[in-house]
């Protein structure tokens, strides 16, 4: 300071007129002050700009103060709407400490929480890299890179085989003359470099993804074609000639591909094309100049009627009663895949599986049928699909068996000699689309060979469709038939019969019997060990808490004595995500008041009903949440002067994760129960497991330029790799293991703290058994109702899915090594660090 005031008497300020340098910070630094103390932390914000402009030096000492400021100045700005403030803010604070991790990270909150995720990708990736330490910043880069760039890219590139049936057939088409070359749907390029390899005079690529297109523009730099491919920022049918292509092309390259084919808009795109950015198509084979033409040139998708129990548990509730909870009729549940239930049409009407990795398998009911063709070369052909026209086809059954759902895949003809098939016995990235059947009578699902499925194949609104329609029974004289029907189907005929079989398990929104789940809720109502779990641990306590006495004197045989009308009941609160119906086997323990969290009106109507079915006084559960005002906390006191028995809280999700905040959940539920009460699970132990596994490693990161046929692509896009892989099934997932189960941490749900509070670490001893790379460690949970009690997350039947920390480079060990683990959680996510003996860390 001193110096500084010596410079600017030497320039000949005057300071009785204008205030000097140091005057002014101190002046400014007194006032920023003050007006934190009366939190107009706008004025504070703006004296501490003016301060440390004028007084770098003190930069250092007042960082955390100004910091401080800033995000509480932000959070009034964003509080009414000043966003564009908001943002200058966080500029001039990045002037003013360009590497500071903590602002970086604080810009790509406020980016994020606008809507700006590209962008916020860009403050946690610098963040990240200013401070790899730093556990905010690297959660929110992982979350947002999960987003930003989608895991199948990884699959992709590292799939050689597609690579090179790509690259042949655009070079074989480039030699035959293409010059000009559009790739639409870039991605990272990797098409655009193949056919400027090939010789393609111009190549032009558009990505409507920013985060891609970013990321094709530094591949393309990384492998010196940035002067030879033109990347455009948007989508196909944004582009314009000729402002961004100078004229029509004479190749289009796409992979805009789902695993239902249509899925990604394929059709509606090269219609598009067709119409406005290619040459006309040219009558014969090959392609000469002056002519248009795509790869792939056309593709035919097969379909197959399958039994599959991992597909119909998600689908189909399977059980009637629940742990003594019995859920028939009239109530209905069913999934929302369209065909059965058509929600939002941004929902695709399939799920899509590696059918080859499904635990438990599938086996074919049918044998393949070819369900469409299409020329992507025929503008016609593109449009008779845009059309939506459906096409009725009747298969006959080979193999007895449950009719669980249609799977289907896709042969793509890249050109007439270059194929690529996305089968599920085949060495491939892609997964295949399943068209889960449900809500049949209960004997509708068997089919024997003799059965004919009926099935009505269409592309609607781009993405393909495969409805069921009926089975045709062999054996069957019509008039046995509830409707009569003909002994067998034939394509084409007798439709308006199956239009009305149709009708007749096709669900509407309005039927008030119907209880739409998703595909997990239906899986956890059929996970009935997981109910029975429950149902035993809350017997015993409540029975344990009731000889007490609950609170009343009197106790005889277990059950306090006097009118059963005085008995004070047990309070027992279900906090679960979704629908559960753990409020209602509650209920069933007597004397017991149960409060279920469920949210959908259709929910609670099914649990209203639940109760009536299982004779059970309405009045034993209540919906909590319609109890509270909507800004109310969901955890309190269920009444002013009483104290919860139990509350059950939904600590892991079906990625397999932790759920954020469950611990201050946890917490907070803690001070809510009575003497004796307990929170489910009352303790967690996250279990794991070290393993080698190739198949986890592909899906993790791009693995050199081998696979990418030289191509340098792995150093661009491994910048978005995470370490926390979910969804996992580890029953099926290819791997070897390297050292027995192991338990990684703890996390007491009865007494939080002890885990202080989402931020705990623990370092654990690992023998490994089996030499090799340790390429993740892999784990699941074992929640802990009481000391007898515990469910495992990861049996078979689980709703639950398993997740994998995958080490940044595997880690060679041997038969009996040992090894240090370092399991991190911070705000429930996982972090792991093994170290040798020797001392070198992996992370
Ligand atoms: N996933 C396959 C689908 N795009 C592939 O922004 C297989 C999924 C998959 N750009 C597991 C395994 C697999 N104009 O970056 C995307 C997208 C872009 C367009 C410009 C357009 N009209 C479009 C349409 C799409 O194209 C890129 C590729 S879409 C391919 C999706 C491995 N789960």
């Amino acid at each position: 300071m001193s110096e500084a005031g010596g410079r600017s008497s030497r320039r000949g300020k005057r300071p009785g007129r204008t205030p000097g340098r140091r005057e002014l910070v101190a002046r400014s630094l007194q006032s920023a002050q003050l007006c934190l103390e009366e939190q107009d932390y706008g004025t504070a914000y703006a004296h501490f700009l003016l301060v440390l402009s004028l007084a770098p030096e003190v930069k250092g000492r007042y960082k955390e103060t100004f910091q401080y400021t800033l995000f509480k100045w932000s959070e009034e700005l964003y509080a009414i709407n000043r966003s564009q403030d908001l943002f200058n803010c966080y500029e001039q604070a990045l002037e003013l400490f360009p590497f500071d991790d903590v602002i970086c990270n604080s810009m790509g909150e406020q980016l994020f929480r606008l809507g700006f995720r590209d962008e916020a990708a860009g403050y946690f990736y610098k963040a990240v890299k200013l401070n790899p330490g730093s556990l905010d910043a690297k959660e929110n880069f992982y979350r947002i890179a999960n987003w930003l760039v989608e895991r199948w890219h990884f699959v992709m590139l590292n799939d050689k085989k597609r690579n090179l049936m790509y690259r042949r057939a655009i070079h074989k088409a480039i030699q035959n003359g293409c010059k000009t070359v559009l790739d639409i749907g870039a991605g990272t390029g990797i098409l655009s470099m193949f056919a400027k390899q090939a010789g393609a005079v111009d190549v032009y690529a558009c990505e409507l993804s920013k985060t891609m297109y970013e990321l094709a523009c530094e591949v393309v730099t990384a492998n010196k074609m940035e002067n030879s491919i033109k990347l455009l920022h948007m989508k196909s049918y944004d582009i314009q000639i000729p402002e961004h292509l100078p004229d029509r092309v004479s190749l289009v390259v796409t992979e805009t591909l789902d695993a239902g084919l249509f899925g990604e808009g394929i059709v509606e795109t090269l219609i598009h094309a067709w119409k406005t950015l290619l040459l006309p198509p040219k009558p014969s084979e090959s392609c000469g100049g002056g002519h248009g033409q795509v790869i792939p040139s056309s593709a035919v998708i097969y379909g197959m009627a399958v039994e599959c129990p991992e597909i119909r548990r998600h689908h189909r509730v399977c059980v009637k009663d629940v742990a003594g909870v019995q859920l028939m009729k009239p109530m209905q549940f069913c999934s929302p895949v369209p065909g059965v239930y058509k929600s939002d049409s941004a929902t695709e009407p399939y799920d899509t599986e590696k059918m080859n990795r499904v635990p438990g398998g599938y086996r074919a009911l049918t044998r393949p049928f070819q369900a469409l063709t299409v020329d992507f070369n025929s503008l016609q052909d593109l449009e008779n699909i845009a059309a939506g026209k459906k096409c009725r086809l009747s298969v006959p059954v080979c193999e007895q068996g449950q009719l669980d759902c249609f799977i289907t895949w896709f042969v793509l003809h890249l050109d007439n000699e270059h194929l690529l098939s996305t089968e599920p016995n085949e060495e491939t990235c892609w997964e295949q689309a399943v068209f889960p059947i449900q809500n049949l009578p209960d004997d509708g699902y068997f089919v024997s060979p003799g059965d004919t499925v009926v099935v009505d194949i269409s592309c609607p609104d781009c993405y393909l469709r495969c409805d069921f329609v009926t089975v045709s029974k062999a054996n069957l004289p019509a008039g046995d038939l509830d409707i009569e029907a003909p002994e067998n189907m034939v394509v084409g005929n007798e439709s308006e019969l199956c239009d009305v079989l149709a009708s007749l398990h096709t669900t509407t929104l309005e039927d008030p019997t119907q209880c739409i789940l998703e595909s997990n809720e239906i899986a956890l109502l059929n996970n009935v060990p997981y109910h029975e779990h429950f149902r035993a641990a809350m017997n015993k306590l409540v029975s344990s808490l009731m000889s007490r006495g609950n609170d009343f004197p009197c106790v005889n045989g277990g059950l306090p004595t006097g009118s059963p009308a005085t008995i004070e009941p047990l309070y027992i609160l279900d906090v679960s995500e979704g629908f559960s119906i753990l409020s209602v086997i509650a209920a069933q323990l007597g004397h017991v008041k149960s409060y279920s969290s469920v949210e959908k009106h259709q929910h609670r109507i099914t649990l209203e009903k639940m109760l009536e079915v299982n004779g059970l006084a309405k009045d034993c559960l209540e919906f909590w949440l319609s109890q509270l005002d909507a800004d109310e906390e969901v955890l309190q006191r269920p009444k002013s002067d009483k104290l919860w028995s139990i509350i059950i809280l939904d600590v892991i999700d079906i990625s397999g994760l932790l759920r954020q905040e469950v611990m201050e959940k946890a917490a907070i539920a803690r001070c809510l129960l009575q003497s004796g009460g307990k929170i489910f699970p009352q303790w967690i132990i996250m279990r794991g497991i070290l393993i080698e596994s190739q198949t986890l490693l592909l899906e993790s990161s791009v693995q050199g330029t081998d696979p990418t046929l030289g191509f340098s692509i792995a150093p661009s896009i491994n910048q978005f790799k995470v370490p926390v892989h979910v969804f996992l099934t580890l029953s099926t997932l290819p791997h070897v293991i390297l050292s027995e189960p192991m338990d990684l941490l703890r996390l007491d749900m009865m007494n939080p703290y002890s885990n202080s509070l989402n931020n705990s670490s623990t370092e654990i001893k690992v023998r490994v058994c089996k030499s090799g790379q340790v390429t993740a460690v892999t784990f699941w949970y074992h929640l802990h109702l009481d000391d007898d009690i515990y469910i495992d997350t990861s049996s078979e039947g689980s709703h639950l899915k398993q997740a994998a920390f995958v080490l940044d480079t595997p880690l060679p060990v041997e038969n009996g090594e040992e090894l240090l683990l370092s399991i991190h959680l911070q705000n429930s996510n996982v972090s792991v660090t093994i170290t040798r003996p020797q001392g070198e860390a992996h992370q």
